[in-house]
């Protein structure tokens, strides 16, 4: 893995001093935040995003409190607010995947993928190739299996759009929002949309089109957000080289924990 550096997509969050405000969950403890800055950014980190799902603000709280290893009380508490006083990077921390019936996943090992809408940005086959290798990054350590589809519904529907593209969740033009991909599921489940606004490339400037698109991949196939620093799926995107990208292990154990590890495919895997 190589170093990494942080990309300009940190926004960050003041939450001002607002002496009055409605009250909802415990007032005293945290007067000196707006509830309405409080929704918001539960809103923008820890969005209820699945249609299964509408979480109470308390619940929300407590993923919240989960996430960064606080006491989950489902109250805003000193060490809460605290937290949400802290500037952040603009980008969501946590994915709602549970559904009713736990982790998501998918019933079968032969996943259809089908690059519907293509980026101008990059000439056609530098896009399927990223599509392609970011794809591989999942298949390489499971008994999953990508096929490529032109004609059909597939799996995983693959669009570049900007703004409002027809599912309800609008992309916000440059910087922000990079991306979105739906858990495992009949209809959007699978589907992977990347923000026409961004500027996406095969190289470390502006946004490495390969690098989201595997980390987008990985919410395809049920993947949430990790708290370990340097995974894949760890909220906050850092460049790495993408010939010589590696799986970090914590993706690794979580990918394999859901489908199984692949044993052999293209020869040996290494057993670790
Ligand atoms: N896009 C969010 C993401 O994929 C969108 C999102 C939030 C989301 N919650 C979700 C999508 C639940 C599906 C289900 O994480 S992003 C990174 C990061 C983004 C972020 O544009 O913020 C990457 C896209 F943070 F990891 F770098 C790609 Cl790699
Ligand atoms: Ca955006
Ligand atoms: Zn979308
Ligand atoms: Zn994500």
């Amino acid at each position: 893995m190589g170093t990494m550096h942080y990309l300009l997509l940190c926004a960050v969050i003041f939450l001002p001093e607002t002496p009055a405000f409605p009250v909802q969950v415990r007032p005293q403890s945290w007067s000196s935040i707006d509830p309405e800055k409080v929704k918001g950014y539960l809103d923008k980190f820890f969005p209820s995003f699945t249609k299964a799902q509408n979480l109470s603000i308390e619940e929300r709280i407590k993923k919240m409190q989960k996430f960064f290893h606080l006491t989950v009380t489902g109250k805003l508490d000193t060490e809460t607010e605290k937290i949400l006083a802290m500037p952040r990077c603009g980008l969501p921390d946590v994915a709602e995947y549970e559904t009713a019936s736990g982790t998501p996943k998918w019933g079968k090992k032969k996943l259809t993928y089908r690059i519907r809408i293509y980026t101008p940005d990059l000439p056609k086959r530098k896009v399927d190739n990223a599509i392609k290798r970011a794809l591989m990054v999942w298949s390489d350590v499971t008994p999953l299996q990508f096929q490529r589809i032109y004609l059909g519904v597939a799996d995983i529907e693959i669009i570049f759009a900007s703004g409002e593209h027809g599912d309800g969740y609008p992309f916000d033009g440059p910087g922000g929002t990079l991306a979105h991909a739906y858990d495992p599921g009949e209809g959007r489940g699978g589907d992977a949309h990347f923000d026409e606004d961004e500027k996406w490339s095969e190289i470390d400037q502006d946004i490495n089109l390969f690098l989201v698109a595997a980390h987008e991949f990985g919410h395809s196939l049920g993947l949430s957000h990790s708290d370990v620093q340097g995974a894949l799926m760890y909220p906050i995107y850092s460049y790495q080289n993408p010939e010589t990208f590696r799986l970090p292990a914590d993706d690794r154990r979580r990918i394999q924990k859901l489908y199984g590890k692949l044993m052999m495919k293209f020869g040996f895997q290494d057993i670790t």
